[in-house]
């Protein structure tokens, strides 16, 4: 049945007949239907991949490719005079991620349905997702960012758990989305929810009462934690996310024949980051429930169970008070107990332990009882297993894996750079579609000018794009014809937005003494701050007070111009990545675990400048020092200076006029007049006497690798051959790759 049969069906009328509305919901159920053709009985074992996030983008578009019906479907839309762009936006992004953790876990489910591997998501339905930023006066603001509605990708299951809290108890329900493989098999990810959780008690902004636990449940991703009830709604979040999964997961096991002996021969769990820790316990709690003693409850549980790291930032490692957790959850207490006297036999050494100071120390567990710990890029997990995780690493060295991240090429080319995609197919055909290696063939043509010109042609083509889309969706004018240099990421002083603002004001004094740029440069920013990350805020008010001033200032704007689109999401990610002609990647090296926008803007054509961090370290392998722009201190270095705490920002600061005038310019009466002096001066004064993540020793080196840069752009079919290059060698980044090797080396489906 064609699409427009389906929705004669559904709505007794033809196509052009209905609302955009209607065709969306028509579509939504079609595509439903065709994508539950294509569950997979599933075999013995099966991945449960949890994840508190979980950042999807919107799925019309992305389903209808990998069932194969795009092209179909579009042509019968416009057979109807109806664009599926149009219809497209009446689709709202869920906001159920904060950054590259959530989009990693989303391009993974969509890797695994690829591959036709057994394996499903876990996680939750936040109502109101992470927030929406709004920007007032040039500062965040945060509001509610609902998302479900009636017609949704959600379908409603008839699975529902109790789960237990101390002092009350709840019933959840599984939601379930359909994640279509491409050219393959559906699976799922499960979201679940109470029907308790009651969005009227959200006042002012994103605030509500936050000891209504039953109420609150499931209403944000990261609730606010700066006080003690925010922490524990936290825990409540993640232990209600990891019983149901450990239900659903001995349910499954159970239903498919497991003894429950042999658990780990029907489930393996993949525990991204930390929040799904207590999997763990909450595990050998049910086993114990159904028979099994807590020697044989943990012995079957080791088996199953592997970790992944995201950071080596001491502070994202998750650390609970052993009081929040007698709160929350009294009876997964005894068993971390447990766990942690087992270690404390074998190993004397505290830093090691499970429990210490007060404070149960989740990813210690994960590493203690699980099979596996991997880092996401080849530097990160080098770094975890030679500083942050050393003393464990020493102690079991064969559970350390790599596992470098990925991207779905699916989202980020085909679907999101069609002119990009069919160039490619013309050149090289369709089979890099399902090997991403295939890319490779397009280095024959770095010497055929012609070629070069047409990749430049699509890059424009998406410059214009992008330049209409801001103008429609956020009223922002960009002009086409400057080179896009984009960093968008989540707000944080590691990745050093703030470097970047001080080279924005390092160019506007250059403009201002008459060096005018070759081109107009467009510096565009897109990041959210988390609510209670002061600083973080304060950067994006320095940001947005530089737009102003530089858009007010007609001797600089005709070269300059500042931009940050309100409320990055995917949705704008899928439109700045393949307008971008410069991207960057500036983390303080060994601060970056991988990155992952590093790899769709590298196989969108753009020229990474980076530092040697995460997967900027083997992008730079496979494309050469002529094709990314390197620059600043190593992480060697960087973790020396950690060590021996010998760095001093103030120094530099005086050593360096140039550093200083920038530096300077954060307080001056230009900026004082269109910002708030609170927030100004509190950056200002964090930079010159911390600068925690030493942006200063890495200025200069910086500002003059932007300029080589740059230069270097205005040979336009040389850079058409860098631009070649980065495509050619994205390959590698395919998440395909990566989940490959997480089946081959730790999953074994
Ligand atoms: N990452 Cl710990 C997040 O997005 N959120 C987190 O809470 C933590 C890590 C990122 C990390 O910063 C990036 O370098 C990685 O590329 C990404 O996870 C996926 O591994």
């Amino acid at each position: 049945m064609t699409a427009n049969e389906y929705i004669k069906i559904r709505f007794g009328r033809h196509m052009d007949q209905c609302t955009n509305e209607e065709i969306y919901v028509g579509l939504l159920e079609y595509v439903k239907d065709k994508a539950k053709s294509k569950e997979i009985a599933g075999g013995k074992k099966k991945l449960y991949y949890i994840s508190a996030e979980f950042l999807i983008g919107k799925l019309l578009s992305n389903n209808l490719i990998n069932l194969g019906i795009y092209d179909e479907v579009k042509a019968e839309l416009e057979a109807c005079g109806k664009s599926l762009a149009e219809i497209e936006e009446i689709e709202v992004e869920p906001s159920l991620g904060n950054g590259g953790l959530g989009r990693l876990a989303a391009c993974f489910l969509d890797s695994i349905a690829t591959l036709g591997l057994n394996g499903d998501g876990v996680g939750l339905a936040y109502h109101m997702g992470l927030f929406k930023q709004v920007f007032n006066n040039n500062l965040q603001n945060e509001e509610p960012n609902p998302w479900m509605s009636e017609h949704s990708w959600m379908t409603k299951t008839e699975r529902t758990y109790q789960v237990d809290f101390g002092g009350f108890n709840v019933t959840s329900r599984m939601y379930d989305i359909d994640v279509t493989g491409y050219d393959s098999v559906t699976t799922k990810l499960h979201l679940f929810d109470v029907d308790t959780v009651d969005e009227s008690i959200i006042k002012d902004g994103i605030n509500f009462d936050k000891s209504e636990f039953t109420k609150n449940l499931t209403l944000f991703l990261y609730p606010d934690d700066s006080d003690d009830n925010g922490r524990l709604l936290r825990v409540y979040q993640q232990y209600f996310m990891v019983s149901n999964a450990a239900q659903l997961i001995l349910d499954e096991a159970v239903e498919k024949g497991s003894n429950l002996y042999d658990l780990a021969d029907y489930a393996v769990i993949q525990i991204n980051d930390t929040h799904p820790s207590m999997v763990i316990p909450e595990l050998i709690r049910l086993l114990q429930i159904r028979g099994l003693t807590m020697d044989e409850a943990i012995d079957v549980v080791s088996k199953c169970t592997a970790y992944t790291n995201h950071t080596i930032l001491a502070e994202a490692l998750e650390k609970w008070p052993i009081h929040f957790m007698m709160k929350a959850v009294p009876q997964l207490m005894p068993i971390i107990r447990e766990l942690h006297n087992r270690i404390a036999k074998k190993v004397a050494d505290p830093d090691v332990a499970i429990i210490k100071d007060g404070l149960v120390h989740m990813a210690h567990m994960d590493i203690h009882y699980g099979i596996s710990i991997n880092g996401v890029a080849a530097l990160h997990t080098e770094i975890l297993k030679e500083t942050e995780l050393h003393k464990f690493y020493e102690l079991y060295p064969e559970k350390f894996n790599n596992k470098t991240n990925g991207i779905t090429f699916r989202r980020w080319l085909l679907y999101c750079n069609p002119e990009l995609s069919k160039l490619i197919e013309e050149l090289i055909g369709p089979g890099f579609k399902k090997d991403a290696t295939e890319l490779k063939k397009l280095e024959q043509y770095m010497n055929d000018d012609a070629v070069v010109q047409r990749f430049l042609d699509v890059k424009n083509t998406r410059k214009t794009v992008l330049k209409n889309y801001l103008a429609k969706t956020q009223g922002i004018e960009i002009d086409d014809n400057s080179v896009y240099d984009i960093q968008i990421k989540r707000l944080h002083e590691y990745k050093r937005q703030q470097m970047n603002a001080l080279y924005v004001i390092n160019k506007y004094f250059e403009i201002k003494e008459g060096k005018k740029p070759a081109r107009p440069i467009t510096v565009i920013f897109g990041a959210k701050a988390a609510p209670a990350y002061v600083i973080a805020k304060d950067i994006i008010h320095l940001i947005l007070c530089l737009s102003e001033i530089i858009a007010k200032d007609p001797e600089v704007s005709p070269y300059l111009k500042v931009v940050m689109v309100e409320n990055y999401n995917v949705t704008l990610a899928e439109k700045l990545i393949p307008a971008c002609d410069i991207h960057e990647q500036i983390s303080l090296a060994s601060k970056e675990a991988s990155g992952t926008s590093n790899m769709k803007f590298m196989l969108n054509g753009a020229v990474a400048i980076g530092t040697m961090d995460g997967a900027n370290v083997e992008m730079h392998e496979f494309v050469g020092d002529d094709n990314i722009y390197i620059f600043g201190e190593d992480s060697d270095t960087v973790i020396k200076r950690y060590a021996d705490a010998s760095y001093c920002s103030r120094e530099y600061y005086e050593k360096d006029a140039n550093l200083k005038k920038c530096v300077d310019f954060i307080v001056s009466d230009e900026l004082l007049a269109v910002g708030q002096k609170e927030n100004l001066e509190r950056l200002y004064n964090e930079l010159l006497n911390k600068d925690w993540f030493m942006t200063f020793p890495d200025f200069k080196d910086y500002c003059q690798t932007k300029e080589k840069a740059f230069a270097d752009y205005e040979d336009r079919l040389t850079w058409g051959r860098k631009m070649v290059k980065n495509i050619a060698n994205a390959g590698f980044f395919s998440s395909d790759r990566t989940i490959a090797q997480y089946n081959a080396d730790i999953w074994h489906l």
